[in-house]
């Protein structure tokens, strides 16, 4: 195994600059620039140099184990400025350590069990986060509470493993002792609190992806304007001239806690305009697509093919005399916005800690082997009770196909 170094902050000027090495060489490099390290955990004032001094700073040691990569750790913090850096990373690779790769170090947490995989997904959900919900969501599981509950849960299969085993040791004396009732309580309680858990993971998915909010209706309803009005800025065109918005306009934004993108959409009409047509059909595929549409018009009539239950529809250009909302002075857009805020919130009540489709698809396999009737035979009952404690464990995962990892890892920085 390598021993391998990245810089921890971010690139440029700032306070101070932190750089991490990591790997079986990291104490013995740190010592030849550092001098004698400090005990474990504690930092200290050195000063680092090769040929010459290179800079005077903080040093941490970590040992083995009881470190974030689980392997042995130095860390530097230097004063922060990308020449101290780079000079500091050059006498790291002359001493044999290279520089590591984006999520090298999460990845290294991982193989040494320091870190689950779904914490290792969390992190990366956590790093991409644009949300207050989206945080405290990956912060849960980060913070271990799916090992916590899977764990539990494996516990209960552990207790009916061993009162199943202690029945069968019974009917080798020839006097057949019947599996406890308790067995099949902690069974069914296993069952149904993994349901509970995967009746919560499309709304967690859905928290975790953030939502789409589809403005539609006809050309010349607002509908950029009302969009221009979300952003509070000109984010896309506006013009009398019907016809005037085509590609599929987004706007990022954050909704009381929520992430929330908002579209803003062609004007739905027959047109014989090849190019106007083209942004019709965009329109059409992504409202379908939206967590929720609003139909934008004067005469606040929805647009009958992409109504569903649960949009709004809405009249606009109240200023004009009408009813509804207003784009132009802003009328009533406060108003939508909670409304969609409460919408959005309400899909997402019952959000749990499975966020990720292999979590939940390990959750239902645990649940369909131990979907065992009380008149099977203690033998196979110890079998399905082993074989859902193992899939229990592939929820929060020790191990992962390897491209799964690179396509996790690819979205982290180097030095994370
Ligand atoms: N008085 C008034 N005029 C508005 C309001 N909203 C939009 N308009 C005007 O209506 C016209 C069309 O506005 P847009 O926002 O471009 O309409 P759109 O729905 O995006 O139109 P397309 O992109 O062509 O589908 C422009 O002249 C706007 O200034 C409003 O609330 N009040
Ligand atoms: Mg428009």
């Amino acid at each position: 195994m390598d021993t391998i170094y990245a810089e921890a902050t971010p690139l440029g000027r700032g306070g101070i600059s932190v750089v991490r090495l990591s790997g079986p060489e990291a104490h013995g490099i740190g010592e030849a620039i550092a001098g004698p390290l400090p005990e474990a955990r504690r930092a200290e004032l050195r000063l680092l140099k090769d040929s010459e001094l290179i800079d005077s700073g903080l040093v941490i040691r970590f040992d083995e184990g009881a470190s974030f990569t689980g392997e042995p750790v130095v860390e530097f913090h230097l004063h922060g400025a990308p020449v101290i850096v780079r000079r500091l990373e050059a006498a790291l690779r002359s001493r044999g350590a290279r520089l590591a790769e984006a999520g090298e170090f999460t990845r290294r947490a991982l193989l040494n069990g320091s870190l689950a995989l779904s914490e290792v997904e969390a992190l990366s959900d956590l790093l991409s986060a644009e949300s207050e919900a989206q945080r405290q969501q990956a912060m849960k599981i980060v913070s271990g509470d799916l090992v916590r509950w899977t764990g539990m849960l494996r516990d209960h299969l552990i207790r009916a493993g061993a009162l199943i085993e202690a029945s069968l040791d019974f009917a080798d004396e020839e006097v057949p002792e019947e599996v406890p009732a308790e067995v099949f309580e902690l069974l069914a309680q296993v069952r149904r609190d993994i349901k509970v858990a995967i009746a919560g993971y499309p709304a967690a998915e859905r928290l975790r992806a953030g939502f789409e909010v589809a403005i539609v209706g006809p050309p010349n309803a607002g509908k950029s304007s009302l969009l221009n009005r979300i952003a509070q800025r000109e984010l896309a065109l506006v013009s009398e001239v019907a016809g005037t918005t085509r590609d599929v306009i987004e706007l990022h934004t954050e909704l009381g806690g929520l992430a929330v993108t908002f579209l803003d959409t062609a004007g739905l009409r027959e047109t014989l305009d090849m190019v106007e047509g083209m942004g019709v059909e965009r329109a059409l595929a992504r409202a379908s697509a939206a967590d929720i549409r609003v139909h934008l018009s004067e005469e606040g009539k929805p647009v009958p093919d992409l109504y569903r239950d649960g949009d709004l529809v809405l009249q606009t250009k109240a200023d004009l005399g009408g009813a509804g909302i207003s784009a132009a002075t802003g009328a009533g857009v406060r108003e939508m916005l909670d409304e969609i805020r409460s919408r959005l919130a309400g899909q997402v009540a019952g959000a749990g800690l499975v966020t990720r489709q292999r979590q939940a698809q390990a959750l239902e396999d645990a649940a369909a082997v131990l979907d065992v009737g009380p008149d099977q035979p203690a033998e196979l009952l110890a079998e399905a009770v082993r074989s859902a404690s193992y899939r229990l464990g592939e929820v929060v995962g020790r191990i992962a196909p390897d491209d799964y990892l690179d396509e996790i890892f690819s979205r982290f920085c180097i030095g994370k």
